[in-house]
């Protein structure tokens, strides 16, 4: 019997890289695991889109792919990050219709949320109002991505679902200080600072708020989600509310997993970005109250080590 295929956009990113690591112990023995990247189909463009889905056929998609940064990439890049998204999105959820595929798990973000709203924040409340000007043209295109898998499960009863992600990192993050997200950026800039004898800059005041989910953490949960979670409407997939932490703790955090004693200083210029996003994971508590996510603190410790042993390797 021919294999089913899994095929994984944005496979090797942050997340398609931890997905690949759980995958590898968990996939069943009738499944092939396809990890693609922009190297392999430019998803922006429907022609290569519809050569990827002929080429490997699959039965299941987890469309990770996105024009995407840290805040300060999404503050010069909005309507890029808009168009770029919706071409992604649309392509890719119009081949899996047309491909038959029987399982397609998107990602939102948690900057989907009205910027003007009530904390936490949950499911429910995602087209209640207008996301956080910081991130603008790339949350509403995720939006879509909600809308259309509704629009394909009414029209033609498609099994198309989402996740909504808070904030990301482990390894293999994007390391790179303009374009990157803040725990990457900071473990960057304090081995550049302990190399060089220099301060380490936190950029803005370091008050606002995130809940960090760790990489490895969210594969788990996205093999649950493939296999088990069975709506339309997403879910969120992060760690609890006493969980969140200031960007002035995880820079603490950092600090110490990368053992740098030298003087830290704050760059107030720089923006803070939305001062606080909470949601509320009662919904994944009700199908998994017994997850075990790994403590923030640990999961620097280990992004950190990684970083140091791949220096020379390392996306940036
Ligand atoms: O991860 P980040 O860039 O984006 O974090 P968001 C930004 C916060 O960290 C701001 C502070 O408060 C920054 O002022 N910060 C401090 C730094 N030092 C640094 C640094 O060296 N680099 C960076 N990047 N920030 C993300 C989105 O927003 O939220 C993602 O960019 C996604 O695409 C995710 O939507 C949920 O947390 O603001």
């Amino acid at each position: 019997m021919a294999p089913e295929v899994v095929l994984v956009t944005g496979g090797t990113g942050l997340i398609g890289k931890a997905i690949e690591k759980v995958a590898i112990e968990e996939a069943r023995p009738n499944e092939r695991w396809v990890f693609v990247s922009s190297k392999d189909a430019n998803l922006v463009s429907e022609s290569e889109t519809v050569a990827l889905f002929q080429k490997y056929r699959p039965t299941y998609v987890i469309h990770l792919a996105a024009a995407s940064g840290g805040l300060f990439r999404h503050l010069q890049s909005t309507l890029d990050f808009f168009r770029s998204n919706m071409k992604i999105n649309d392509n890719v959820l119009q081949c899996c219709f047309k491909y038959n595929v029987k399982k397609c798990v998107s990602c939102l973000s948690t900057s989907v949320f009205p910027a003007d709203s009530t904390y936490p924040v949950d499911e429910t409340m995602i087209h209640h109002g207008v996301p956080h000007d910081s991130e603008f043209g790339f949350s509403f295109a995720k939006l879509m991505v909600d809308v259309m898998n509704h629009c394909y499960h009414q029209e033609y009863n498609c099994n198309f679902t989402s996740v909504i992600l808070t904030n990301v990192f482990g390894p293999h993050d994007n390391f790179d200080l303009e374009d990157g997200h803040v725990i990457a950026g900071l473990i960057d800039k304090a081995y550049h600072s302990k190399r060089d004898n220099k301060p380490f800059v936190i950029w803005g005041t370091g008050s606002p708020r995130r809940q960090f989910i760790y990489s490895l953490d969210l594969a788990r949960l996205f093999m649950w989600v493939l296999r088990e979670y069975d709506e339309i409407s997403p879910i969120i997939l992060s760690v609890d509310e006493e969980d969140e932490v200031s960007i002035k703790e995880v820079a603490e955090m950092v600090v110490e997993a990368m053992n740098f004693q030298g003087e830290i200083i704050h760059d107030t210029t720089k923006s803070d970005g939305q001062f606080r996003r909470t949601v509320n994971n009662a919904k994944l508590r009700k199908y998994l109250p017994d997850f075990k996510f790994t403590p923030t603190k640990q999961g620097i410790k280990e992004t950190a080590e990684w970083f140091i042993e791949n220096y020379d390797v390392i996306r940036k």
